[in-house]
C-alpha cells in the first residue's frame, strides 16, 4: 500500500520514542532515589516540622493569652521576619544584622529585679518562673518564647527550609541560624537587665559555672553595672555534698569576674530543687522596668 513505507517508519518512530520515555523515566527514578539516599548535608537535625507555623501560634498565643500587654503586635509581621532572618542564606554565614528586623519588632519591657539567667538548669528554672510568674526567663519573654525548642535553617540555593539536616555548632560551623539568634537574643537579654539579677546554677556538676557555656560568654559579660545592682546566683543541688556548692573555685570564678564588673555578688546553694522551687522568692520589688 502507497502509504506502508511511511506507516512501517512511524512504527519505527513510536517503538524508539517509547524506549526513550521509558530510559527517562529510569534516569529520574535513579536520579530521585539516589537524592533521598544521599546523606544528610549537615550533622545537626533538620528544621523543626512545620517551624513557620509554629512561630506564628506561639506568637498569638504569646501575646494573647500569656501577655496581653503585648496583644497589639503583628504575628504576621514577626513570622516574615523570623524567615528572613535565615531562609535563601548560607546556613554557616549568618549574622546578627540578619536578625535585626526581628529583633525590633520582639522589643519587651522586663521589670527590674525580675531577669532570671540560667544555666545547664533550664528545667528548674522554667519551674521556678511558673511559679513566680512576674519572673522572667529567656524563653518567658516573647523572643524566647517563639524559639525554644526549635531548629530552623534554610539553603542559599532555594527560598525552601532544610528539613533534612542544619549545622551543628561543634561539627559544622557556629554561625548557623540557631546559635546565632540564641547568642543575639541572650545578649538583648543580659544588656537590658536591671535591679536585682538572678541566675540559677547547677551545683550537682564540676563546671557549676563555665566561662564557656552562654550564661559565662554572653550575659555574664553584657550586664551593664549602671543598671544592674548585683548578680544573685542560686546553686542548686541534688546529692548529697562535701562542701558548700557555693564555695567552689568556680564559683569563685564567677564572683571574681562579677565584682570586677562593679556588679554586687551574692550566691545562695539550695539543697533539692523542689524545696528550692517552693520557697525561694526574690524580695527585691522594683516599679521600674527595662526594654529589651
Ligand atoms: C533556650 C537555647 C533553646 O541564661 C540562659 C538563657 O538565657 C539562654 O539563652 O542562655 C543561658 C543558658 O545557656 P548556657 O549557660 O549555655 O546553659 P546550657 O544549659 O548549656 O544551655 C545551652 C542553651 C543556650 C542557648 N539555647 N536556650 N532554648 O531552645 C536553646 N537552644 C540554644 N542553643
Amino acid at each position: 500500500m502507497a502509504d506502508e513505507p511511511c506507516c512501517r517508519i512511524s512504527k519505527k518512530v513510536q517503538i524508539c520514542l517509547a524506549v526513550g520515555l521509558l530510559v527517562a523515566v529510569a534516569v529520574l527514578a535513579v536520579v530521585g532515589v539516589l537524592k533521598w539516599l544521599q546523606p544528610h548535608q549537615w550533622n545537626g537535625q533538620g528544621t523543626t516540622e512545620h517551624f513557620a507555623d509554629i512561630v506564628l501560634e506561639r506568637c498569638s498565643n504569646y501575646t494573647q493569652i500569656v501577655q496581653p500587654a503585648l496583644r497589639n503586635v503583628d504575628c504576621q509581621k514577626i513570622q516574615e521576619a523570623f524567615k528572613s532572618a535565615f531562609i535563601s542564606k548560607n546556613p554557616c554565614s549568618i549574622t546578627e544584622e540578619d536578625y535585626q528586623p526581628l529583633m525590633k519588632l520582639t522589643t519587651q519591657a522586663i521589670p527590674c529585679s525580675k531577669t532570671l539567667l540560667w544555666s545547664r538548669a533550664k528545667g528548674v528554672a522554667h519551674q521556678y518562673t511558673q511559679l513566680h510568674r512576674d519572673t522572667f526567663t529567656l524563653e518567658d519573654t516573647l523572643l524566647g518564647y517563639l524559639a525554644d525548642g526549635l531548629t530552623w535553617c534554610g539553603d542559599a540555593g532555594t527560598s525552601e527550609v532544610d528539613y533534612r539536616s542544619c549545622p551543628d555548632r561543634k561539627k559544622d560551623c557556629p554561625n548557623n541560624p540557631v546559635s546565632v539568634f540564641w547568642k543575639i537574643a541572650s545578649q538583648r537579654f543580659a544588656d537590658t537587665a536591671c535591679g536585682v539579677v538572678y541566675v540559677i546554677l547547677n551545683g550537682s556538676i564540676s563546671k557549676t559555672f563555665d566561662e564557656n557555656s552562654t550564661f559565662g560568654s554572653v550575659e555574664v559579660i553584657h550586664l551593664r553595672p549602671e543598671r544592674v545592682q548585683a548578680l544573685h546566683a542560686w546553686v542548686i543541688y541534688d546529692v548529697q555534698v562535701s562542701s558548700d556548692p557555693c564555695m567552689s573555685s568556680s564559683i569563685n570564678k564567677l564572683e571574681s569576674i562579677i565584682t570586677q564588673r562593679n556588679i554586687a555578688f551574692k550566691c545562695q546553694s539550695c539543697y533539692r530543687p523542689a524545696t528550692f522551687i517552693k520557697h525561694v522568692t526574690n524580695p527585691e520589688r522594683s516599679p521600674r522596668s527595662s526594654m529589651i
